[in-house]
């Protein structure tokens, strides 16, 4: 698309154009290391980001405003991993941005869905997405032309993990990182709120998006290639022993259980240039 939108830079007076489809200064495949601790100063130094994580570009106007939310508790060494590499590649994409770190409180069993939904709605608070990222802290991708933003259908990035040996697991593996428009997120009923634990969750997000006739869209798997940050299973996010009767039953539960009965309560938040973060309560498991 080449309209113009009535946006006027202030430096040259001119109205802006939309952002090209294919961002011109795109690299293609990155170099993406986890041996070496980073420093996240060089992400300051252009004064390109603003509070919160915000980026917005400065020579187009963005087609979409994206919402990348990350479900977090105790893994700082991989955010800031995740914050080194993804900023810049953000803002090679042109995309309009927010960073949301959402933290779960306290030591109950962690729950990942539960926390993008909380996310979903924080982020709507601040600006009016369309668009939401919900990515893993430590998945990072490795080449930039795996575009962070939405598409006609549902979209899954993380297609050609590392540790799944560059392939997806199975076919309807939805796991890692995915991007949903706020239309497709709605349809769905957000996510499910009672997988506690390990698994499930994105396989039960999977069963929503078909039972409302969506179908996932993937980058080609070269393009979708990504790393994950070697780690040992956290304390207290044990395999849930429910999920598998727990997605057996997404047609019946899916309707109640989501963003229609989401409950939670903001317990402190963080602001800096690189991200929001935000503290919550859950609760815990029934
Ligand atoms: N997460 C946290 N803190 C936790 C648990 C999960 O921040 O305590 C978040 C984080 O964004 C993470 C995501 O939830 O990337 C998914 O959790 P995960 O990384 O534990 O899931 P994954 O399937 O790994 O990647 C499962 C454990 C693998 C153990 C392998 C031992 N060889």
């Amino acid at each position: 698309r080449n309209s113009t939108v009535p946006r006027v830079d202030t430096q040259t007076n001119q109205l802006l154009q939309y952002c090209p489809e294919t961002p011109p200064k795109l690299e293609g495949p990155l170099y993406v290391e986890f041996s070496e601790p980073v420093k996240l100063d060089s992400l300051l130094k252009d004064g390109l980001l603003s509070l919160g994580g915000r980026f917005t570009p400065s020579e187009c106007v963005s087609q979409q405003k994206v919402a990348l939310i990350i479900p977090f508790r105790d893994r700082e060494l991989h955010l800031k991993f995740w914050l080194f590499y993804m900023h810049p590649i953000l803002q090679r994409q042109q995309i309009d941005y927010g960073i949301y770190i959402i933290e779960q409180d306290g030591d109950e069993t962690f729950n990942r869905a539960k926390l993008l939904n909380v996310g979903y709605v924080e982020a709507l608070k601040e600006y009016d997405y369309n668009c939401f990222i919900f990515s893993d802290v430590d998945l990072i991708p490795t080449d930039d032309r795996n575009l962070y933003k939405c598409y006609e259908q549902p979209r899954h990035l993380s297609v050609a993990m590392d540790k799944f040996g560059f392939k997806l697991p199975y076919n309807q593996y939805f796991g890692g990182v995915s991007a949903l428009s706020k239309e497709q997120y709605l349809k769905i009923n957000g996510f499910p709120n009672n997988y506690w634990g390990w698994g499930g969750e994105d396989d039960d997000v999977f069963n929503r998006l078909s039972l409302r006739g969506m179908s996932i869209s993937r980058p080609d798997h070269n393009i979708g290639r990504c790393k994950m940050i070697r780690h040992a299973r956290d304390k207290m996010n044990q395999p849930n022993p429910h999920r598998f009767s727990q997605i057996s039953h997404t047609q019946n539960t899916m309707d109640t259980d989501g963003i229609s009965s989401l409950r939670y309560s903001v317990v402190g938040w963080e602001k800096t240039r690189l991200y929001t973060k935000i503290i919550v309560d859950i609760g815990k498991p029934l």
